[in-house]
């Protein structure tokens, strides 16, 4: 029709534009992306949930911060089981965050302001209540049976594998009506599709052109890494007290998943000047090279290394084991390496799967400004795309609800049963869901100190954040040491300075106890910038020569001089020519 010409045109046209602007890095590497968690963003009609025109009404804001794409989380039709990532329909929106027309506006608006917007695909798994689950359970003879995973129990009727789902409870859900189980990675009510069928992948494709066609440039990648299932279905050891073993030792980045990913990308990806990221728990930098850039099926890849620090791969809360801040410096470095030449990496510290950074990465009792504006560092002068999570650059906290009845997160409930089940008192189960719930990332934005937080005139879907009357928009932009204002300065830097965008990456002081120190220098080397990043509380010293003569760009400390690095300090030099 007149309407995809049109898109076409305008694709190739942006495309042409965005090369010769750019020379050699696409606009994706150059940008900053803003995570955006619809429930939790904007309400703008007082239901307590957040939505569409509210995302809208923020757009002002997010361009004067600097960014140039939005992830939105996702706004499809949904049971809300999983706030959104249990999907009934992949090509309408839910009522609770608008219409079609919104959308429509969404993409048009920010696109005036120079951003760009990017659709959160759910692809693994639908919601029991999509039609296509509907029609598969109905009967063993649905044309759309072999649309989802089915299996025969064992012979004392049992399921058919050990396999615990990653939100707990066993991975199979026995549907009396055909006497069958259904795989579900995650709850029981987001049943696994199956990739192997023809018909189920062009069914996605169509979902995600669908999206391609209404303007939207780049796609997040949700759980990607389970789409292929083993060839055999069979017990595991044992790993847990439930006497189940997580289905992700079974079913993470299986031989022939490069195959439907391969197709994703010729049929999907390839189509227009847009960017994939793949949410891609399990997949290493050992494997970047068939997995992302030039021959891979993504353009970057959420590699999970220094979130999983102490965990072990079933990543039960209560068994995590001790590790320090500075093991970031390895798994950044290790990512830097293999995207050397291929591939990209995108930074990031939060996400709406995890706790605030303020609290992640940092001893109980440290300074939550001190840690946010040492987290806001790293990640603006990494060589990466950035991803900033709704509320992280306003250096948001942790949130502390006294019963676990008052968290939403299925994830929290399941971590809290298992913790129960492995002798664990409430109170101590409860100690794991303070630290680790989703719902830490979740409780809504504060915008303003007025009442509900400038997010909502009604009452808020999760309990607002105890510290937002410190801790909001507009207090923070009053406040010209803020975390915000800090954000913003380092946006404008790397605007700035092409060596913290284009510049390679080179690890110094790799044998320095507690000190993490990158230089970043453009290839004609006549930039180079240096940040050395104090990752303990105790006051530390430092030798690089080089630096005689640099000018400070930032620091976490502000201008406030000090030879020695102070707790938790960051500062980022440019050396002199
Ligand atoms: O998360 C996927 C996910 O939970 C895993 O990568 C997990 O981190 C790992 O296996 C260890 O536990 C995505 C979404 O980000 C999340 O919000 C959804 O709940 C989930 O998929 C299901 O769609
Ligand atoms: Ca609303």
């Amino acid at each position: 029709s007149m309407k995809k010409e049109i898109n076409k045109f305008l694709y190739f046209y942006r495309f042409l534009a965005t090369v010769e602007m750019m020379g050699e890095l696409k606009w994706w590497q150059k940008t900053v992306v803003y995570q955006i968690y619809p429930k939790s963003f904007c309400d703008s009609n007082g239901d307590g949930i957040g939505d569409i025109p509210g995302i809208i009404s923020k757009l002002d804001y997010l361009q004067n911060l600097g960014v140039g794409a939005i992830w939105l989380c996702p706004i499809y039709p949904s049971p809300l089981v999983d706030n959104g990532y249990d999907i009934s329909d992949y090509c309408s929106v839910a009522k609770e965050y608008g219409t079609m027309e919104d959308m429509e506006r969404l993409i048009s608006e920010a696109d005036k302001r120079n951003i760009k917007i990017v659709m959160d695909l759910v692809f693994n798994h639908t919601s029991d209540k999509h039609k296509w689950f509907e029609e598969s359970r109905s009967s063993k003879d649905n044309p759309k049976r072999d649309w989802y995973i089915w299996r025969d129990g064992k012979e004392d009727g049992s399921a058919p594998t050990n396999w615990r789902s990653i939100f707990g409870g066993s991975a199979w859900t026995l549907d009396e009506k055909t006497n069958q189980y259904y795989l579900h990675t995650f709850a029981s009510a987001q049943p696994d599709l199956n990739w192997e069928n023809k018909e189920v992948r062009q069914a996605l494709f169509d979902a995600a052109n669908f999206w391609l066609d209404k303007g939207v440039r780049g796609f997040r990648l949700d759980a990607i890494v389970y789409i292929k299932k083993p060839s055999e279905f069979k017990d595991l050891p044992v790993d847990g007290a439930d006497n189940l073993a997580s289905i992700a030792k079974a079913t993470t980045y299986q031989d022939g998943i490069l195959d439907f990913l391969h197709e994703f990308r010729e049929k999907v990806f390839d189509r227009a000047d847009i960017f994939t990221v793949a949410e891609a728990d399990g997949v290493y930098p050992s494997d970047f090279d068939k997995w992302i850039g030039e021959n891979g099926a993504f353009d970057m890849s959420f590699d999970f290394s220094h979130i999983r620090l102490g965990f072990d791969e079933d990543c039960t809360w209560h068994k995590r084991k001790s590790w320090k801040l500075i093991d970031i410096r390895k798994c950044f470095t290790e990512d830097e390496e293999a995207t050397k030449d291929n591939g990209w990496v995108p930074v990031y510290f939060e996400n709406h799967d995890l706790p605030r950074c303020t609290n992640y990465f940092f001893p109980q009792g440290t300074d939550t400004k001190l840690a946010a504006k040492f987290i806001a560092t790293i990640l603006l002068t990494m060589r990466g795309t950035p991803f900033i999570y709704e509320g992280q650059e306003l250096g948001m906290t942790n949130i502390k609800w006294p019963s676990i009845k008052m968290y939403n997160d299925i994830s929290s409930i399941g971590q809290y049963e298992l913790a129960l089940k492995d002798k664990l008192t409430p109170k101590e189960a409860m100690k794991g869901v303070w630290k680790y719930s989703r719902d830490n990332a979740r409780s809504p934005m504060t915008w303003n100190s007025g009442s509900k937080a400038g997010f909502t005139t009604g009452r808020p879907w999760l309990p607002l954040n105890d510290e937002y009357p410190n801790l909001n928009v507009e207090t923070e932009t009053e406040d010209e040491n803020s975390v915000l204002n800090y954000y913003k300065n380092l946006i404008k830097l790397r605007k700035q300075y092409p060596a913290l965008i284009e510049g390679d990456y080179e690890e110094l002081l790799s044998y320095s106890p507690g000190i993490y120190a990158y230089a970043r220098t453009t290839k004609d080397k006549s930039e180079r910038i240096i940040v050395i990043a104090n990752t303990t509380a105790k006051i530390r010293g430092y030798k690089i020569p080089e630096l005689k003569g640099a000018t400070l760009l930032a620091s976490t400390y502000g201008n406030r001089e000090a030879t020695l690095l102070r707790s938790y300090e960051v500062r980022v030099y440019k050396v002199k020519k």
